[in-house]
């Protein structure tokens, strides 16, 4: 089966991680899309940008910059991975005619490394897309916020999108966006929202699990 997989940015704080999700993915013998997010370097120079003044658009394109940065550290350790980071839908195409496995982060101003993981799931027709997120799984509040949040194991995407108050500011995009969960939606992919700092949960969703929440149509 094609696997799409979003890694949020957090997982590239953890070296640790960073190298066992490139063994699970090296060890998974089908085509694999890998989404890197932004994580802490995003933040970091979003947030100087900002107080230095600098327009949505450069902070929206450091974003992006430290995700593809996340994202070449990956393919570095990966044998058969492309070794060129795509920059648009396009170009992630070509890659993943030509590779076993494609790396990237993001694509353009104005979106999270979610709508990019989206769009790749759309264009390569994955039937599932599988978020390794900084949350373990999709609750009802911000459990951080309140305690007694309810753990939700499976919901549509119109709840999900009740639920998720996402900012568009760059830096800002929680789980994921509202673009991300449109196109998601026309195409009736699941996604599968687990804990990021449990690689062994690919395994598990590809065994049936639901280790954290799913999400369809
Ligand atoms: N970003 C974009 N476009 C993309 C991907 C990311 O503008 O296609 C920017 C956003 O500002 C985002 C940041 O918050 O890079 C880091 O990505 P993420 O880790 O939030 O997904």
């Amino acid at each position: 089966m094609t696997l799409v997989i979003k890694l949020s940015g957090r997982v590239f704080e953890d070296e640790e991680l960073i190298f066992k999700y490139a063994r699970v993915i090296k060890a998974y013998s089908g085509k694999v899309g890998v989404v890197t997010g932004g994580g802490e370097i995003a933040r970091r120079y979003i947030s100087i940008a900002k107080r230095g003044g600098a327009s949505y658009t450069f902070q929206d394109l450091l974003g992006i910059y430290a995700s593809r940065l996340n994202a070449l550290l990956f393919i570095s350790l990966l044998e058969d991975a492309c070794p060129i980071v795509p920059t648009n839908i396009e170009e992630f195409l070509d890659a993943w005619r030509r590779c076993r496995i494609t790396v990237t982060g993001g694509f353009q101003p104005g979106q999270s490394t979610a709508t990019v993981a989206a769009l790749v799931a759309e264009a390569v027709k994955a039937p599932v897309l599988l978020n390794a997120a900084n949350i373990d799984a999709v609750y009802s509040e911000d459990p951080k916020i309140n305690p007694n949040a309810k753990r939700l194991p499976v919901l549509t995407y119109d709840e999900f999108e009740r639920i998720l108050k996402s900012s568009v500011l760059p830096g800002g995009y929680e789980l994921m966006d509202t673009w991300s969960i449109s196109i998601l939606k026309r195409n009736c992919i699941t996604t599968y929202i687990f804990d990021g700092r449990k690689p062994e949960h690919i395994e598990a969703v590809m065994r049936g699990e639901n280790p954290g929440s799913k999400i369809t149509c």
